[in-house]
């Protein structure tokens, strides 16, 4: 137990004892969502230090408060970093998440009522991307494509092209949190550029597949805008960024502060520009394949237990399963059952989902985090085979307890980072 826990167990027990819970939890489960992710053991220590202390308002070298000397050196290098990176012309790394991240895009580059076409949500868009209930969704006037789920998940371009002509929209978006293919972002540009759109795409689920190279960069497309949190697949502290060309940097930064924030959380930059040199890193070049490579093997293998997934397959680090269709069971359920067996999913609409959103029809899961953990292929296999037999019996409470077993004997195999290494 490390200084700060030993302080804590004895000042506020509940707290830890959560913290001691949460711990043995995550090294006794394997993660499945494919949003998350275990960090490194510098960004857990960088979380925790005294650069939470400061007030840093500003930027490097314009700051409203004093003492920023370390400050503007972590924030230079995480600007330098992500740049270098993602090949941008500009970045802030200032995002508290990934909503304001959103939220400062759009307010700084677009006017109250003027139109963004951006992906549906049951086909895969974020709520960010205009969901009704969002208030980007009431500032804005969003205007929705959709996926073709029959074939790949495919984008009918020219639908998308007909839309653009009719609504003029003033940013095509792109970005998704549950579509588990790849995006066709010179496609999106071209439709963009007839219209005279920004473009923009969201890549906070896949910003660590880019950042390794296995996956497409919109930026290489020529996009105006690159956002992606810094928690999923890059592997970082919970954070957002956004990547422009030069052209768009202030408005972006007056944007990000003052428009929507106030003091950045420098504890959180600090961690991001850590993430950004180990991201750079050949080692994460190939942590990034193998998360792809295993997404397939996992989807490969469900398919052969007979189990339905949207879209059929995976290009990405995630599948989608319809549940519902493969067992008769609602994500909710399926959710639980997996979590009873230590597999953590989550509940998930799929493409037109006829269920309410907290009874759907699917559970989303990736890769991204066992294979942090150091799970292989044939891990993944088994995994599927798992997942298949405990959605074959939901009820069956010696079948889940034989298979919560051998979970468990698979996830201690594998060291957790920060807490075993
Ligand atoms: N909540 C994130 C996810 O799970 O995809 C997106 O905000």
């Amino acid at each position: 137990m490390d200084r700060y826990q030993q302080s804590l167990a004895a000042s506020d027990p509940a707290i830890h004892a959560a913290l001691m819970g949460e711990e043995d939890r995550q090294r006794d489960g394997i993660e499945m969502i494919p949003s998350e992710n275990y960090t490194y053991p510098e960004v857990l220590a960088l979380l925790g230090s005294v650069f939470t202390n400061k007030y840093a308002e500003g930027y490097p070298g314009r700051r409203y408060y004093g003492g920023n000397l370390y400050t503007d050196e972590i924030e230079t290098l995480a600007r330098e970093r992500a740049c270098a990176l993602f090949r941008a012309e500009h970045a802030n790394v200032q995002p508290l998440s990934g909503s304001p991240m959103n939220q400062a895009v759009y307010l700084g580059l677009l006017q109250p009522g003027d139109t963004i076409l951006g992906m549906d949500l049951s086909h895969g868009g974020h709520l960010t991307h205009g969901a009704p209930v969002s208030h980007m969704g009431r500032l804005f006037h969003f205007v929705r494509y959709r996926t073709d789920p029959t074939n790949k998940g495919a984008i009918d371009f020219d639908t998308l092209r007909r839309t653009a002509r009719e609504t003029r929209p003033k940013l095509v978006l792109c970005g998704y949190t549950s579509y588990p293919r790849d995006y066709d972002y010179a496609a999106f540009k071209a439709i963009a550029d007839e219209v005279g759109a920004l473009t923009m795409a969201d890549v906070s689920h896949v910003g660590g597949l880019i950042a390794g190279g296995a996956m497409r960069n919109p930026l290489d497309a020529g996009f105006d805008i690159l956002t992606t949190t810094t928690h999923k697949s890059l592997r970082g502290p919970r954070g957002g960024m956004i990547l422009c060309r030069k052209a768009h940097a202030k408005k972006i930064d007056a944007s990000v502060f003052p428009g929507l924030q106030g003091g950045p959380h420098m504890n959180a930059v600090a961690a991001i520009a850590v993430t950004l040199k180990f991201a750079a890193q050949r080692d994460f070049q190939v942590y990034a394949r193998d998360v792809l490579t295993h997404a397939r093997t996992l989807a490969a293998r469900l398919v052969e237990n007979g189990v339905t997934l949207v879209t059929g397959g995976t290009d990405n680090h995630m599948l989608v399963i319809d549940t519902w269709a493969s067992f008769g069971l609602d994500g909710a359920a399926a959710e639980t059952v997996l979590d009873s067996i230590g597999l953590t999913v989550n509940k998930q609409i799929i493409p037109d989902d006829p269920r309410p959103a907290l009874r759907p029809s699917g559970i989303r899961l990736g890769t991204p985090a066992a294979t942090t953990r150091g799970l292989n292929g044939q891990d993944m296999a088994r995994m599927a085979d798992l997942i298949a037999a405990a959605l074959r019996a939901p009820s069956e409470k010696n079948v889940l307890r034989g298979l919560a077993d051998t979970v468990r004997d698979m996830a201690r195999r594998y060291p957790v980072p920060g807490l075993d290494t």
